[in-house]
């Protein structure tokens, strides 16, 4: 398994939309394991492939509390088939935006069906932080991004923050 370098704001390939995944090969099942072991050590509770570089419609999320009973799950192709009309907040934040967190309303639960890596097709009905985490990452896979859900006035400060701060790593 390898770490992966994470793609940050304003990186343009977090605008992508990604590729759904044809079938389950060596190639997905590696993206997979490195996905899992980039998430655990940033520490994140979800990611999506696009984070790492690579478009295809691959998330992973892990919301289990403790660390030493870790609940490593990966969604191919997930698509949210139904939402709740309930809406929840949630302080939100992302592994490429980092350091940066604001609240974000959205369904409060959502019934998302997917592909296992056995390529079978799966729903799962999920509440609370992982209702939370499917959307931000089902986002990703839609080239959305957490900031497109906050105030205009928010979302270009922040832009601009991370331009800036890119500009000045670029010159060293
Ligand atoms: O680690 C993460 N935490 C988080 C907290 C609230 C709502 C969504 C998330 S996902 C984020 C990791 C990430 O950027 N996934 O794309
Ligand atoms: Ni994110």
């Amino acid at each position: 398994m390898t770490i992966k370098p994470l793609v940050i704001l304003p990186d343009s390939q977090l605008r992508l939309v990604s590729a759904p995944v044809a079938s389950v090969t060596d190639e997905i099942r590696r993206l997979a394991d490195d996905m899992l072991e980039t998430m655990y050590e940033a520490p994140g509770i979800g990611l999506a492939a696009i984070q790492v570089g690579v478009p295809v419609r691959l998330v992973t999320i892990d919301v289990s509390r403790e660390e030493d009973a870790r609940v490593p799950q990966v969604f191919l192709n997930p698509e949210i088939v139904w939402s709740s009309e309930e809406r929840s907040k949630y302080e939100e934040g992302c592994l490429s935006i980092p350091d940066y967190y604001e609240e974000v309303e959205r369904p409060s639960k959502v019934k998302v069906r997917y592909r296992d890596l056995a390529f079978a097709e799966q729903e799962v009905d999920a509440d609370g932080i992982l209702a939370t985490c499917l959307q931000h990452e089902i986002d990703h896979l839609n080239g959305v991004l957490f900031i497109d859900h906050i105030s205009k006035l928010k979302r270009d400060r922040v832009v601009r923050k991370f331009a800036k701060l890119a500009k000045e790593k670029e010159r060293g």
